[in-house]
């Protein structure tokens, strides 16, 4: 299960259930209503929606995690169907909000035929949805009805088991990147989409940043470096996405005269084909769980800017693959920045360096983790139950 916006946990949850159908599991994929993006059923993988069609009002930068009552109903009716008519084994969430209910009441319906149920935890469900002083018990509960918990850095489960009082945190596993489609440029990828527009011989450094606009990404800050960038060498920004602070962002670009310098792109789903052209991906968020486009950045040989915050440094070595500046030390980005920009030398041995840390978030080695989980959680259940439903040899 997992939402249908363009953010981070529906574009891992959506990879892992491709892979997985790749491997030969067979996958059903729960879900609102269809997941931002091309999704056919080429890949092996059955969609099942609450709602067939898109809400107008449902903008797919934005995560809606409180669903009414009727769609949460719907949802779970399908999801009894389906696990009952397909002997699914097992019943993995990304994002606790509002799918851990909704396995809590699969368990409490299905009691002992109930799937193995997994949880992945990926941001603001515990930072924000966690300390919510009416959902945060109530999600506390749900996750403890779960056979397997995880999250994606070390940083966010001790987050998680401090804000809902775990005994243990979850398990780690990482986000994960495909690397066949998000690599460094080669001579082959000429004519690979937006490569074209790094055309020409310009020597302007394209800083990037990609996100879902939302505040917790702190585009003011991120718009506040790129321009003290801009003043001090030749330098445009890309930008990647939508969503809900891009007004209040264009008017600050507008009035600091930069607009011009500024490459609007909106929510697409090829930006493994714009990453590479770009110089320096730019990110300032408050927290940040993991942030998947640092690695998939990463992942094409960009280097990073970041701040020091959430489970980022676990994603990007500092002054290696990039730079992770003190939140507020403005000053320390910009400068960092500039500095990398000019230096051919170092930016080349940082882009090597970027796209090397990101071969070990793999999809090919991170799938197999969580079909590992899968494996033990599975034999633990079997165990449980005992020899007379032992799966057969
Ligand atoms: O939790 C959120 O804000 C949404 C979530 C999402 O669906 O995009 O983002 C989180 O999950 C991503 C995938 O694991 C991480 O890369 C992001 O860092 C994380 N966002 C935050 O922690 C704010």
């Amino acid at each position: 299960m997992c939402h249908s916006s363009c953010g981070g946990s529906v574009r891992v949850a959506t990879g892992l259930c491709q892979e997985l159908a790749r491997r030969g599991h067979r996958v059903h994929l729960f879900t609102r209503t269809t997941p931002f993006g091309h999704w056919g059923q080429a890949d092996g993988v059955v969609l099942h929606r609450a709602e067939a069609h898109y809400d107008k009002d449902l903008h797919p930068a934005t995560l809606f995690a409180e669903w009414p009552a009727h769609v949460f109903e719907t949802l779970l009716f399908i999801l009894l169907q389906v696990i009952k008519q397909e002997g699914l084994d097992f019943l993995h969430y990304h994002y606790a909000v509002p799918f851990a209910y909704l396995a809590a009441e699969v368990k409490l319906r299905l009691k002992g035929e109930a799937p193995v149920l997994v949880g992945t935890l990926h941001g603001t469900d515990v930072g924000h949805y966690g300390r919510d002083f009416d959902q945060g018990p109530r999600l506390s509960r749900a996750l403890r009805e779960l056979d397997g918990l995880t999250t994606v850095s070390l940083s966010h489960a001790h987050l998680a088991a401090e804000v809902f009082g775990l005994e243990r945190p979850p398990e780690v596993i990482p986000n994960f990147v495909d690397l066949t489609k998000f690599r460094p440029p080669s001579d082959q990828d000429g004519d690979k989409g937006e490569l074209k527009m790094k055309g020409g011989e310009s020597e302007r450094a394209r800083i990037i940043h990609i996100s879902n606009f939302r505040p917790v990404k702190n585009l003011q800050s991120m718009a506040r470096i790129f321009i003290d960038i801009r003043r001090q060498i030749d330098a445009e920004l890309w930008l990647i996405g939508d969503g809900p602070e891009m007004d209040q962002l264009k008017a600050v670009l507008e009035a600091e005269g930069v607009k011009k310098d500024v490459h609007f792109m909106g929510l697409r789903q090829d930006v493994d084909c714009v990453l590479p052209g770009a110089d320096l991906l730019l990110m300032s968020s408050l927290y940040e769980s993991f942030c998947l486009s640092a690695l998939e950045a990463m992942a094409c040989g960009v280097p990073v800017l970041a701040p020091m915050v959430g489970g980022l440094p676990e994603v990007v070595v500092h002054e290696k693959t990039g730079f992770l500046f003190p939140p507020q030390d403005h000053r320390a980005a910009v400068s960092w920045a500039v500095n990398l920009l000019q230096d051919k030398i170092e930016h080349v041995t940082m882009r090597t360096a970027a796209a090397a840390r990101a071969a070990w978030f793999g999809q090919e080695r991170i799938v197999s983790v969580y079909e590992d989980l899968y494996g033990n959680l599975l034999s633990a259940k079997e165990k449980r139950r005992g020899p007379a439903h032992a799966l057969p040899a």
